[in-house]
């Protein structure tokens, strides 16, 4: 029988198996770079055992910041084949090798909450990532606002790789010259489980047009199709927003702006709720289409501090409907695949920001959510992701952000 002990020491060494010396990748193999809100789950996860070293992860994350603000998505510390696209392909423009894309913003949010445990430790660091932090928020709040939702120019940006909410604008692109190019994920895990060939052209013709244009945000606004405002960013933001502007006032630190940021990201986050789906969505940028999908990034409303009876109802229905949610896609969808990535599996990452939201207004399903996300890791192990039907695991094995969370929130 494993006990909790067990499985928070297998959790400690999944971190330290997967940390590269300061920073951590999510996976041996398939993942073999310091990924962005992967690094930022992953300090929370270390900061229930060793407060410096979650510190250090945020810390390395932040030396790859690019002079206008941005955050890369994926640095590249030290060069892996095992992975493509590498670095020559992104052409990144930052100190460090890079990505020229972002991610969630949430390192704002674990500082935050690594701050408060152990505030007399925490302070110097804080002080000094505040600045940083608030660079990256204001690259998002100058470049990337649509009626007050932040959009992405990348599936990969909002870290949810091919949920069905970007089929439509996926498809409005022509990948023709996109060119020979040779995948690495699919010789790591089954191709099955991953995003199909119709999404990697299009990941990878994005990628080069953006290193065309030297990922110049002002022309990637005329030039990429692909702009898409997503509830995950939108959220997340608003949330970040909120922690910078409590740690700014708690320790004497420059909030100026933050407060009218917040007011314009809560009303770009209202313009996400799609009034016939009952539900927040993804809109299409160039179209003013809705995606018309309940997704697992719908349900961040309360992590952003936003309440909805509405959103409460789609949450009881969608897990009325799995054994393991949240599911990332809609059950009652026909696009539903409970194996395939983003298209439907549960991803303990996301139940964790869902759940702290939940927490922190008292819903009635908070603890229903941890408690199945705690049921799910102890019997499938900390895989990547997981089957909502029958919770058998899936993609990556021995992996950082599952550990983390178990450490940080469902054990
Ligand atoms: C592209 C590392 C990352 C996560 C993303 C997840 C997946 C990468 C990929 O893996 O994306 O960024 O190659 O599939 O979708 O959320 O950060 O774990």
């Amino acid at each position: 029988m494993t006990t909790t002990k067990d499985l928070d020491k297998q959790a400690r060494d999944i971190l330290k198996q997967n940390d590269r010396g300061g920073y951590t990748i999510p996976t041996k193999g398939l993942y073999p770079y310091q990924w962005n809100w992967d690094s930022a789950f992953a300090a929370l996860g270390f900061a229930q055992f060793d407060i410096e070293r979650a510190w250090q992860e945020l810390e390395t994350l932040f030396t790859a910041q690019w002079d206008d603000g941005m955050v890369p998505h994926i640095v590249f510390h030290q060069s892996d084949p095992g992975y493509f696209p590498g670095p020559d392909i992104w052409g990144g423009t930052g100190p460090v090798p890079s990505s020229g894309i972002t991610q969630p913003p949430i390192a704002a949010t674990m500082a935050h909450l690594i701050y408060q445990l152990d505030p007399q430790k925490g302070e110097p660091h804080m002080r000094a990532l505040y600045p940083k932090l608030r660079a990256w928020h204001d690259w998002f709040m100058q470049w990337r606002l649509d009626q007050g939702a932040v959009y992405i120019t990348h599936p990969w940006e909002a870290g949810r790789d091919n949920t069905p909410e970007w089929d439509a604008p996926m498809e409005r692109i022509d990948p023709a010259n996109v060119g020979e190019y040779e995948r690495r994920d699919t010789q790591h895990v089954d191709g099955s489980m991953r995003p199909t060939k119709f999404d990697y052209d299009r990941y990878i013709w994005l990628v080069q047009m953006g290193k065309r244009l030297n990922w110049n945000q002002p022309q990637l606004r005329v030039e990429n199709p692909f702009q898409v405002a997503d509830p995950t960013m939108t959220f997340t933001l608003l949330r970040a927003q909120r922690d910078l502007l409590a740690l700014g006032e708690a320790l004497g630190l420059n909030i100026n702006g933050l407060a009218d940021d917040i007011l314009r990201l809560e009303s770009g986050a209202q313009s996400l709720w799609n009034p016939e789906l009952q539900s927040f969505d993804a809109r299409d940028v160039r179209t003013g289409e809705w995606a018309n999908c309940v997704s697992n990034a719908s349900f961040l409303c309360w992590y952003a501090g936003i309440d909805s009876p509405e959103q409460s109802a789609q949450l009881e229905r969608v897990l009325s409907q799995v054994k393991y949610g949240v599911p990332s896609h809609d059950p009652a969808s026909p696009k539903f695949d409970g194996r395939r990535y983003w298209r439907g599996p549960t991803w303990a990452i996301m139940n964790q920001l869902i759940g702290l939201g939940l927490e922190e207004m008292n819903h009635p399903l908070a603890e229903k959510l941890r408690a199945t996300t705690r049921d799910l890791i102890a019997a499938h192990g900390f895989a990547e992701y997981f089957d909502p039907t029958d919770g058998s695991p899936a993609g990556g094995k021995a992996f950082t952000w599952t550990a983390a969370v178990w450490l940080s929130w469902a054990n």
